[in-house]
């Protein structure tokens, strides 16, 4: 920079500054008039609250542009101050109730819009509930029932923890019986067993009830074998029990046929080998003609033509009097049968570990 004398200097800083202040206020009202254009214009581009809301911030903010006007007015002579603050205050009141309103027009936008997406379409189809089944232990358990109750059965129940006395000794079964072995039932204590069979129910009911008496008794029962294919420490059993005066060997006949044709089909035969159970005296075991083959020999009956299905018998007189039933009044017939035995062969189920391992996979099956 050339020397320049200190009252040149300060000569033209003079003048400069004179520039500026006679340039300030029409420079300010076009700018004034510029950001108000500009901002109409945003504001109407706007589509949403959001962008109405940045566009508030960018021209009347505390940083934003109409703002830093006002800021900038110490520029200007005193006499100019007044003008471009009225102009500034007049374009804010503007743009603000422009603001407003444009606020409210896209409010009511916003509202339709949500409406339109919220509205219930009461015409479309429900969610689909997925329904689980029933256990096929506790189908043929229902199906079973079913058939009794048509035959004029009550169901009867009893508890699974049970006294020795009822699971054995009324039921005409020694202590030196081979089944109160602990090998083969379990113990809580000395007296007190898991039930091996469900006929203790049927003394509990033999002792309270007067006959006659049509029960049948379904529930799990326990004993202590190993698990196989074919054995579980738990399984069910269904026990039935008829106690009246004149009942006989044809009654029980007659009931466990028509028993197995209403479980198995219409055709299915029946027939009974002599056998022996310590409760019933004479005692027998029933098989019915194989439902896969009729007979002919099939997997399932392994070529028999036969299936073993349960076991029966007049009831031992010895059992009537431990029950408070006098044997020379009443006679009555009694059978037995496992459920799982009967769920694997109609459904073809050959592992009975798969009704106990509750795989949804597999149970959905049925
Ligand atoms: C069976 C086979 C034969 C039976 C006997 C009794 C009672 F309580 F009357 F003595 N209830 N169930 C019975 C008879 C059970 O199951 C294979």
């Amino acid at each position: 920079m050339g020397y320049i004398s200190k009252q040149e200097h300060l000569n033209h800083i003079k003048i400069y500054k004179y520039k500026i202040k006679e340039k300030g206020e029409e420079n300010m009202k076009e700018e004034i008039a510029k950001i108000k254009e500009n901002s109409i214009k945003e504001m109407e581009n706007c589509k949403n609250l959001k962008t109405l809301d940045e566009v508030r911030v960018k021209y009347l903010g505390k940083k934003g542009e109409l703002t830093s006007v006002l800021r900038g007015m110490g520029k200007l002579n005193p006499e100019e101050r007044p003008i471009i603050g009225s102009l500034v205050n007049e374009v804010r009141d503007e743009l603000n109730s422009l603001l407003e309103e444009k606020e409210k027009e896209l409010k009511k936008e916003e509202l339709q819009k949500k409406l339109e997406i919220e509205s219930i379409d009461v015409t479309e189809p429900s969610k689909k509930i997925a329904l689980g089944s029933l256990h096929p232990i506790t189908q043929i358990i229902e199906e079973v029932e079913e058939i009794f109750l048509g035959m004029g059965y009550e169901i009867a129940d009893g508890p699974e923890v049970e006294k020795a006395t009822y699971n054995f000794d009324k039921l005409n079964t020694p202590p030196d019986h081979p089944a109160r072995d602990v090998q083969d039932t379990f113990y809580i204590t000395d007296d007190i067993v898991l039930r091996s069979q469900t006929s203790p129910v049927q003394a509990r009911v033999m002792e309270t009830k007067k006959p006659p008496i049509k029960i049948i008794c379904p529930g799990a029962v326990y004993r202590s074998d190993s698990v196989d294919a074919t054995h579980s420490p738990v399984f069910h059993q269904i026990e039935g029990l008829v106690v009246d005066k004149h009942i006989s060997m044809t009654d029980l006949k007659g009931t466990l046929e028509m028993f197995a044709k209403k479980c198995l089909g219409e055709n299915t035969k029946i027939r009974f080998r002599p056998h022996h159970f310590p409760f019933t005296e004479p005692s027998a075991e029933a098989d019915v003609s194989c439902f896969v083959c009729g007979g002919k020999g099939c997997k399932v009956c392994k070529g028999e033509g036969w299936i073993e299905l349960l076991g029966c018998g007049m009831v031992h007189p010895n059992v009537f009097k431990n029950c408070g039933i006098d044997p020379d009044e009443y006679t009555g017939f009694a059978f037995g049968f496992g459920v799982e035995r009967i769920a694997m062969a109609k459904f073809g189920i050959e592992d009975m570990r798969l009704l106990f391992e509750n795989d949804a996979r597999f149970l959905k099956q049925f």
